[in-house]
């Protein structure tokens, strides 16, 4: 644990922290959260959701808006996005003029993931055994895409709730998979490349050491997975899940991990719930190794959660002005979030 100095600073005074995975910094302003707050409080409102609703194009039965009908489904389904950012085979474009105009063609597949034909419910509110499997369609997923010769990276990931511009409450999520490695997850592999080289050991496998030693920012855990708001948190309430052991990539997980895996999403997304008492919003997603053919044992798996909210269910984390000039800045320390979150019950409130 950080003493003295060193902790007062951490806790109290301007500095930047860097983030080993990305390689970016974030600039951490402590003081400014003791700026008054008067804002209202929140509960959680009195919804109205049922469990079917005829006009969604996710539920089990109804046509989507591409023409398609979604077979009865009683589990989880997947389909190809009808309005899917990336296709198969677009026409081959190669631009390059004078390094400064420059573009590629970019195949991929884009499709959507309903979580549970239950259109009144979320990952916080679904049983372990349904969260196991959405790991398990995941997985599947990670397989099917990851092995066409074409794709070199599948980005699994969920947007929820309005402010993230999910389009609709039906339990869902998106799988983006295409030739080339996105920038995020291309920096974040060249980080581990590089830490992987040096130390022998995954970048992730060293600060969860780190983290487990001092536990000021663990949020919960359990045998195979902790899941912690991270040292360079952006995000007021982000966290990463991370595996215990070094895995790269879904399919790469254990049986008892991947039923770790649904329990901590389980215990981590309740306690969302029930910090601002609402649905809580975030965007989430895996972060794998590649499917490029190479083993990458350098990649540890890992899960990010980016939820925007600050202070309530209403007061929300704008990156603006300096954070998009300069670089990210957050005012409430990761520690005193993780201390939040750590304090919250794991089983449902309200
Ligand atoms: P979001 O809620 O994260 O926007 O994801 C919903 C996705 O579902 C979105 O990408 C797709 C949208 O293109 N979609 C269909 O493929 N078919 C539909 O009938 C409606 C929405
Ligand atoms: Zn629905």
């Amino acid at each position: 644990m950080e003493t003295g100095p060193v902790a007062n600073a951490l806790s109290e005074h301007p500095h930047r922290r860097w983030n080993p995975l990305s390689g970016e910094w974030v600039l951490v302003s402590p003081h400014r959260a003791k700026r008054p707050w008067q804002g209202q409080v929140e509960r959680r409102p009195a919804e109205t959701r049922t469990a079917y609703d005829p006009a969604c194009y996710l539920c089990p039965g109804n046509p989507r808006a591409g023409g398609e009908r979604n077979p009865p489904y009683t589990g989880t389904f997947v389909f190809d996005n009808d309005f899917a950012a990336l296709l198969p085979e677009p026409p081959r474009v190669q631009l390059d003029v004078a390094d400064l105009l420059v573009a590629r063609s970019e195949p991929g597949i884009c499709r959507v993931i309903c979580f549970s034909p239950r259109h009144d419910l979320s990952l916080p509110e679904m049983e372990i055994p349904a969260l196991r499997r959405v790991v398990d369609l995941w997985t599947e997923q990670f397989a099917e895409l990851g092995g066409r010769p074409e794709i070199n990276h599948v980005q699994i990931f969920e947007n929820k709730g309005e402010v993230m511009g999910s389009s609709n409450p039906h339990p869902h999520g998106q799988i983006w998979a295409q030739h080339s490695v996105p920038v995020i997850p291309a920096q974040e592999g060249e980080r581990q490349r590089v830490h992987f080289a040096q130390h022998g050991r995954t970048l992730l496998q060293d600060y969860l050491r780190l983290e487990l030693d001092r536990e000021e920012r663990i949020v919960c855990a359990n045998e195979g997975w902790v899941a912690l708001v991270p040292f360079w948190a952006v995000w007021p309430f982000e966290t990463l899940v991370i595996s215990r052991r070094a895995a790269p990539h879904l399919l790469a997980l254990e049986e008892p991990e991947r039923e770790g895996l649904a329990d901590l999403l389980k215990r981590l997304t309740v306690r969302y719930d029930n910090l601002f008492d609402v649905s809580f919003p975030y965007s989430a997603g895996l972060h794998q190794a590649p499917t490029d053919g190479q083993a990458h044992p350098e990649w540890h798996l890992h899960m990010h959660f980016l939820p925007p909210l600050l202070r309530s269910a209403t007061v929300k984390k704008f990156m603006v002005g300096y954070e998009m000039l300069g670089e990210p800045q957050r005012d409430i320390t990761p520690e005193t979030s993780a201390e939040r979150l750590r304090q919250l019950p794991e089983s449902r409130s309200g």
